[in-house]
């Protein structure tokens, strides 16, 4: 039955570019999908509690991710993790680059490191236009 279940997550996650476990009313699962959805980026949402097997799809990522908590996320097979981590993702430019090498196109850019540093509030206009050419070319 365990071997099953885990066999069922690992199909999951390989069929879909991004996998998320999550619950339907967990804060952290919405802000993931909403981060998702912001970036224009589809994908699998299972709600463990609106399932028959969410008890044991959880303890299966427990045992394979470490992870007990949801949301967990999966992009392009690799373990993200939860909400946190997403957001570390996000703001250390790994998110851009497992989007990019899933071959997922989404409104988020790989921003060159040298440019990491930079508060996007304190430039200009001219000087985003210029990180854009940067970024795209
Ligand atoms: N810091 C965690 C917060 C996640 C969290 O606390 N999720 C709650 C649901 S809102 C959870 O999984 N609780 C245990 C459970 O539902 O079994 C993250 O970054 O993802």
């Amino acid at each position: 039955m365990t071997t099953l279940i885990k066999e069922f997550v690992k199909k999951t996650i390989v069929d879909n570019k991004v996998t998320i476990f999550s619950k339907s009313y967990c804060p952290y699962c919405l802000g993931a999908k909403d981060l998702f959805d912001d970036l224009r980026v589809e994908y699998k949402a299972l709600e463990l509690n609106e399932r028959d097997d969410g008890p044991e799809i959880q303890q299966a990522l427990l045992d394979m991710t470490k992870q007990r908590t949801v949301p967990n996320i999966f992009v392009n097979q690799v373990h993200v993790g939860g909400s946190d981590d997403l957001k570390k993702a996000l703001d250390s430019g790994k998110l851009a680059t497992l989007l990019k090498d899933a071959g997922i196109k989404s409104h988020l850019m790989v921003i060159p490191p040298i440019y990491r540093e930079l508060n996007l509030d304190d430039l200009s206009p001219g000087q985003l236009f210029i990180i854009g050419k940067l970024v795209s070319g």
